[in-house]
This record gives structure tokens, C-alpha cells and sequence, in this order.
């Protein structure tokens, strides 16, 4: 009896996490603009879809808005897909890139693991994050003239719970027990 305790207590509190999961939603429109540089506002990322949105560009005095921002992925969860989503706000907005950094939460710091791009309108893939720090820093955007052109985008990550990680690793056995039933039916 005294064996089975620790883990009613282990399933519990799995249960409670489980229940209070709650995915980040930012939004400048929200929430305020989102700085270019220094120590980033830093997101810690849970279970289900978290959303990093805004708006970023130039006004017609050509003051530039770059927005950049840190997440931290917590121990034993991965961002097991996630992209960057834009669209055009005013004019017509070409593309915009962010550096994608581990380790820090200051906007360049740490490691430089790449950049993520996306066309304006389009999608482009973030690459999968196990538990760290990143920061995304916004380095460049193009667009097509020099008046106001801002463009709106939207990261984000998929995070799943550590049971349907288990339960992804062991469906393809499944698929195929399913798919041979099928067969022999
Ligand atoms: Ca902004
Ligand atoms: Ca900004």
C-alpha cells in the first residue's frame, strides 16, 4: 500500500498540471508593442497551441517597429511544431525575418541556431525546440515603398502534452495493428 502512494500522489499532480494548462495567447493589440532588443518579454510555453501575435513595420516617417520576444519550453515539453504566419496590414509588405537564438533571453544572445523568414502573406515552418530558452529577434523586414507599410504576424507553437507524446510515439504500431485488422477482415 505504501508503494502505491507516491504514485497516486505522482498522478495527481500530473492531473492538476494537466488541468491548468494555459498556452500563451500574446497579443500586442492586446497587450502592448513588443521591444526590439535588450532582456525580451519572455514567454514560458504550455501545454497546447501558445500564440505570439502583433504588428511590426514603419509609420509614414519611416520610425521602424521591430518586435522581438523569448520563450522558454519547460522541462520534459518540446514545441513539437510551430511556424510564422503573415499577412500584409498596410501596404504591401514583402517579407520579415527573425533570428532564432537558444539559451537567452536577451534578443541576440546565446547560440544562433538559424533565422525564420516568411513571406508577406505566407507561412514559413519553425524548427522543433526541446526544453531551453530561445529568443526571436526581428532583424530585417522588405517591403515594396518607402511610406507606412506595417505587416501583421502570428507564431505559433504546438506544444503537446508528455501523455500524447506517448501516445504519438506508439501510434503507427497501432495504425498498423489497425490497417492489418482491417486486411484480414
Ligand atoms: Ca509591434
Ligand atoms: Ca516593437
Amino acid at each position: 500500500m505504501k508503494s502505491l502512494l507516491p504514485c497516486a500522489a505522482l498522478a495527481l499532480t500530473f492531473f492538476a498540471f494537466s488541468a491548468s494548462a494555459a498556452p500563451i495567447a500574446y497579443s500586442e493589440a492586446v497587450s502592448g508593442d513588443l521591444p526590439e532588443t535588450g532582456v525580451l518579454p519572455t514567454f514560458t510555453l504550455d501545454f497546447g497551441i501558445n500564440t505570439v501575435s502583433g504588428t511590426y513595420g514603419q509609420d509614414a516617417n519611416e520610425n521602424l517597429d521591430f518586435d522581438s520576444f523569448a520563450i522558454i519550453v519547460p522541462s520534459g515539453l518540446s514545441v513539437l511544431f510551430g511556424d510564422l504566419t503573415l499577412t500584409d496590414n498596410t501596404g504591401d509588405m514583402l517579407t520579415a525575418t527573425w533570428q532564432l537564438n537558444s539559451g537567452s533571453n536577451l534578443a541576440f544572445g546565446g547560440t544562433n541556431l538559424g533565422s525564420v523568414t516568411a513571406n508577406s502573406p505566407g507561412t514559413t515552418l519553425i524548427p522543433m525546440l526541446v526544453a531551453d530558452t530561445y529568443n526571436f529577434t526581428q532583424v530585417a523586414f522588405t517591403n515594396t515603398a518607402e511610406a507606412s507599410e506595417t505587416g501583421n504576424y502570428t507564431f505559433t507553437f504546438v506544444v503537446p502534452e508528455p501523455a500524447s507524446l506517448a501516445l504519438l510515439a506508439v501510434s503507427p504500431l497501432a495504425l498498423l495493428r489497425r490497417r492489418r485488422a482491417a486486411k484480414s477482415e
